[in-house]
């Protein structure tokens, strides 16, 4: 099979009109630190656009995904809820669960292998169960039926369902795929939690293991390394938060896997040609790098071959973090260029720039092209943005039926303009 054509395309989540502040997630500080807040889900959805296209400037292909149903009724409905039960303090959150704009955090829509690491040579896609997270655990059908119009072609695209809810999947949130050139066969790396901790290990082996069956993936060039448990109690929920992988390149804190050495080492066994970049925990320690996020940073290969890390805004501004970008920007390392992003909004919920895109390396051919951006297309969503998306949401507006309707029309405006009426 040729593989010339791949790439990867950054598919990010358009951040959707129901964003809000409830604190739903156990283990991430930044979310239950903002719990009641106010948010501002128009100003959230253009600074994702803003994103998408400071990506598109940098020359690289991007895609996005939708917003999915919200308020889900059908979730409240099997629950025994209404919307009305908000006004109890303990129906608070399942019916802010039903409202949750969290599928913008497409890294964990699914766990992706390309194409020339699986056994039927397609590019397979398993959507994240979610499971330790109620408000999370209704995304993935409405996901995985986005996600069968978008490669939807089975010529180059395998799509499975998510592996049974008793083994917690985080999709590509805890996956890492390193490779000399998207063509060549990769090296795919599955980082799952050990339970037991103060705070969920949301992946679990199992289910890690279930995906890598499921693609087809071969043994000798799959790895599945333990993340530390001590970075899980400081609130790395997901490994995506202390590490990320692009290329022959592991950017990666010192503490973020149980045993650092022995996983560098399996990695290198499978893949001689890893490069790590190690941040010391000297330069920048666990606490500062996710409070900052500076791993989950997108970490891409620009056309001329060179590496770039787009940071959040919260990494460009802590002076600790700084010190070692600037560092890294004048050093010979393959990291070169640090170009910041300001998705404040998102990171409040503790979303950061590689939270809020899923990677998929593939012809672009092959993908719908209503999931493809440019930038008329882009203008033509800021402006349905402006229009619809409400600019605040209070938290006792969560459930307001007022406000229920203008979210559901806001959606319904964005899937007329991008003509995917058949997923209402
Ligand atoms: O699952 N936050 C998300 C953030 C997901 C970040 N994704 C990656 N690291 N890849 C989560 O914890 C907060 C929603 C709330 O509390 O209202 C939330 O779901």
């Amino acid at each position: 099979m040729n593989h010339a054509r791949l790439r990867e395309i950054n598919f990010d989540g358009i951040v959707g009109p129901s964003h809000n502040y409830a604190g739903l997630s156990l283990g991430n500080l930044a979310a239950t630190s903002h719990a009641g807040d106010i948010s501002h889900p128009r100003a959230a959805a253009l600074q994702g656009l803003a994103k998408m296209r400071a990506n598109m400037a940098l020359g690289l292909p991007q895609g996005f995904l939708l917003p999915l149903p919200r308020p889900n009724e059908s979730f409240l409905a099997r629950l025994g809820l209404t919307q009305s039960d908000a006004a109890e303090r303990e129906n608070r959150p399942l019916v802010a669960a039903a409202w949750s704009a969290s599928a913008m955090w497409t890294a964990n829509a699914a766990t992706v292998s390309p194409a020339p690491d699986t056994a039927d040579g397609r590019c397979h896609l398993t959507p994240a169960n979610l499971a330790t997270m109620p408000h999370r655990a209704q995304e993935w059908r409405d996901t995985k039926a986005q996600l069968a119009v978008a490669f939807a072609d089975d010529s180059a695209f395998a799509l499975h369902d998510a592996v049974p809810p008793f083994f917690g999947d985080e999709g590509a949130a805890n996956h890492m795929r390193l490779c000399t050139e998207h063509a060549a066969p990769g090296v795919e790396v599955f980082v799952y939690g050990r339970p037991g901790g103060a705070f969920p290990a949301r992946q679990s082996l199992q289910a890690s293991r279930a995906v890598a069956r499921l693609h087809g993936l071969s043994p000798e060039r799959t790895i599945f390394i333990e993340q530390n448990p001590a970075a899980i109690e400081a609130g790395a929920f997901h490994n995506d938060v202390v590490s990320v992988a692009n290329g022959r390149v592991l950017f990666t804190h010192e503490e973020a896997f149980a045993e650092r050495e022995g996983a560098y080492e399996a990695i290198r066994a499978a893949f001689p040609e890893l490069q790590v970049v190690e941040v010391p925990s000297s330069d920048v320690s666990l606490a500062e790098a996710i409070a900052t996020y500076l791993f989950n940073a997108q970490l891409v290969t620009l056309p001329d071959g060179n590496m770039a890390l787009v940071v959040p805004m919260e990494s460009w501004n802590s002076a600790a973090v700084r010190r070692f970008l600037d560092r890294m920007e004048a050093g010979n390392g393959p990291i070169r260029r640090v170009t910041p992003v300001d998705v404040t909004q998102s990171m409040a919920n503790g979303g950061g720039p590689a939270c809020l895109r899923l990677r998929v390396a593939c012809d672009p051919a092959t993908v719908d092209p209503r999931f493809l951006l440019d930038e008329g297309k882009a203008d033509a969503i800021a402006r349905v943005v402006e229009r619809h998306w409400p600019e605040c949401i209070e938290p006792s507006a969560v459930g307001n039926p007022a406000l229920a309707q203008q979210v559901v029309a806001a959606r319904a405006a964005l899937l007329d303009l991008l003509d995917l009426g058949d997923l209402a």
